[in-house]
């Protein structure tokens, strides 16, 4: 197959996270050919390592990566699939192309557990000419288009999560300092950090300096710039500053954390295949209407009252309630509770098949009736 994946950045790093995943897996794991369109290569460069952002077409990872931009626009014409992620658009000259050879087109949407999704899945929508989109919706069950996992993440995380050493060196790599892993291998906790800016950081650092157990808080750079600050106290976690690593480097991080605070799309999934206890700051929207899609993600999520009531917590800042469900998810107890249940999600959805995997079959069957 040959294939254009369409990515527009709105915001932050979610979009390009997504289809530069799918992106290498259609072309490492299915042999498809890959032509991914970024219109913003900056956003691309800050989490993969070798992205050139100023270079017109590239090559990276067996994906041929074309810069989308407007002037003037690359000039291209459709092959086999067509995947617009998140309703970008493609360009009208592309689209010119598309109704002369028909591809199959999809329009890959945002990641919900709404029950909705099941019966939106796959659905086809006709265009006045003649060309038919259909929206593919990743998602927690069976009548979803899943999750992105790559084949073989189980055994290497498992492998990473069982070897001391080889957490060390893999954290040392990246920079967590000599002093940060003598304090990991002496009992500390680790925890890891990614959030938007409304979370309550400030309390999640009050309660870890409030327990007995010591914590190691990574977080990457620039993103809740107020914890230096909070870290001075006594008791307070040792911070440690990361740089932005690349995709599988950020899976390992995840896998050296006990909790791993994650958001919007992309590093939310990841943590679910650390099979750590998570904690999801979802991407805010008008009107709370967030709240109902985390609601729908709880509903699903097997962990203990107590961990639901910190994720809860975590997304309404204001009311003030972290430091309190913190501690309590720091109980022995709940926290045994909660490890279970993050084991429990990372096997019931492992066990369906990947997105990536349900993409390709169902382009296949699409491309038959061209
Ligand atoms: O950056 P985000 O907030 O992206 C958001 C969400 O996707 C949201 O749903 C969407 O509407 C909005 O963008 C436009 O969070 P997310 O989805 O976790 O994406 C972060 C990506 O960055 C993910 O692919 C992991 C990657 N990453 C690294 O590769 N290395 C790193 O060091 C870090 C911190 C992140």
């Amino acid at each position: 197959m040959q294939a254009d994946i369409f990515c527009r950045v709105v915001d932050n790093y979610g979009d390009i996270g997504v289809c530069w995943r799918l992106a290498r897996q259609l072309a490492n794991s299915h042999g498809w050919d890959v032509r991914l369109w970024v219109d913003d290569l900056a956003s691309f460069a800050h989490i993969q390592p070798g992205i050139d952002a100023r270079s017109p077409r590239q090559g990276l990872a067996g994906v041929d990566i074309v810069h989308w931009s407007d002037t003037p626009a690359p000039v291209l014409a459709a092959r086999d699939v067509v995947i617009e992620a998140f309703a970008c658009d493609p360009p009208e000259a592309f689209v010119d192309s598309m109704r002369r050879t028909h591809p199959v087109w999809i329009n890959l949407e945002y990641l919900s557990a709404e029950s909705w999704v099941e019966s939106c899945h796959g659905l086809p929508s006709q265009r006045p000419d003649g060309l038919v989109k259909h929206f593919f919706f990743p998602g927690f069950t069976p009548a979803t288009g899943g999750l992105l996992r790559e084949p073989g993440l189980s055994a290497e995380r498992d492998a990473l999560q069982g070897s001391t050493a080889t957490q060390d060196s893999f954290l040392r790599s990246v920079g967590v300092p000599d002093e940060a892993l003598a304090l990991r291998r002496q009992g500390a906790r680790t925890v890891s950090l990614f959030c938007y800016a409304s979370a309550p950081a400030g309390e999640l650092v009050e309660a870890l300096a409030a327990d007995p157990r010591a914590t190691v808080l990574l977080a990457p750079q620039g993103v809740a710039p107020g914890l230096e600050a909070a870290c001075q106290s006594p008791g307070a976690p040792r911070l440690v500053r990361l740089p932005f690593v690349a995709q599988p480097d950020f899976d390992r991080l995840l896998w050296c954390a006990d909790i791993n605070f994650v958001r919007g799309e992309d590093s939310f999934v990841r943590a679910a295949w650390a099979a750590r206890p998570l904690v999801w700051q979802i991407y805010p929207q008008d009107q709370n209407v967030h709240l109902e899609k985390l609601d729908a993600w709880l509903a699903r999520y097997p962990a203990p009252e107590s961990a639901q009531a910190l994720i809860r917590a975590w997304n309404q800042p204001q009311a003030g309630q972290t430091v309190a469900a913190v501690k309590a998810v720091l109980e022995p107890a709940a926290g045994q509770a909660w490890a279970a249940a993050a084991r429990q999600w990372d096997a019931s959805q492992s066990a369906l098949p990947g997105l990536a995997d349900n993409l390709v079959a169902f382009c296949a069957e699409l491309a038959k009736k061209r």
